[in-house]
């Protein structure tokens, strides 16, 4: 038997008097691939165990949660995913800010403006997954993907933010990002490989997207040099 390879993914429960948060359908899909043996991850890796954790959308909390479950389980990766409304791509976001400012409360009715996420932490830190080569295996499967320079300043962010705070600070050496995923209709409502109209992918496309970034950020090398910068 291989090493355990262990991949922690995070989703977000709803937020905002949303009645569901697809982070969670894709979370889900990626639990029932992983069981079946069917991700690309697991093709390509060795010992790949994913462990699923869903969090509450809390400024705070829900980053003590995450850094709780990666002393926990000491994971190869970390991968959170949460939703990005009005959006019409994957977005692999490139950067954590240090900064909460929120233009809705959270779930526990926290509402914070211009205050930083850790004190003592740099204004930004850099996702550490391969993000560029993930973004070519992406773009090659035919699902919609961009780079992203800002996860915003609402929970997602201060997840983001936390998590490469807490690795970089406790010299951990366990590469992390965030996805953010489209509005898309879920599960339960039609097959997660069907696209509804309107749809920019499906349930199915974002799952398989999140796999890739996995199987890709696996590889222990340096990520690709291509320049996917933005020009505004
Ligand atoms: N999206 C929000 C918080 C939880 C989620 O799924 C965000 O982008 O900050």
């Amino acid at each position: 038997m291989a090493a355990p390879q262990r991949v922690l993914i995070s989703a977000f429960e709803p937020f905002g008097g949303a009645d569901r948060n697809p982070s969670q359908d894709v979370l889900t899909l990626l639990t029932q691939r992983a069981d079946q043996g069917e991700l690309h991850a697991q093709a390509e890796h060795r010992g790949v165990v994913l462990i699923p954790l869903t969090l509450p959308v809390e400024f705070g909390r829900a980053g003590k949660l995450l850094t709780a479950a990666i002393g926990d389980h000491s994971p190869a990766l970390v991968v959170c995913l949460g939703l990005a409304a009005g959006t019409e791509t994957i977005r692999l976001e490139r950067l954590g800010v240090n900064l909460r400012d929120a233009r809705i409360p959270d779930n526990a009715g926290a509402q914070p403006t211009d205050a930083p996420v850790a004190a003592d932490g740099p204004a930004a830190l850099f996702s550490t997954l391969r993000l560029k080569a993930a973004h070519a295996r992406i773009a090659a499967a035919g699902i919609p993907v961009s780079l992203s320079l800002s996860a915003g300043s609402y929970v997602c962010n201060d997840l983001l933010y936390t998590a490469l705070h807490h690795i970089s600070s406790q010299r951990l050496q366990i590469p992390a990002s965030f996805v953010h995923i489209p509005d898309l209709p879920g599960v339960d409502q039609q097959s997660a490989d069907q696209h509804s109209p309107g749809s920019p992918l499906s349930i199915g496309q974002a799952a398989t997207a999140v796999d890739l970034l996995v199987a890709e950020s696996l590889h222990n090398t340096g990520d690709a040099a291509t320049p996917l910068g933005t020009l505004h």
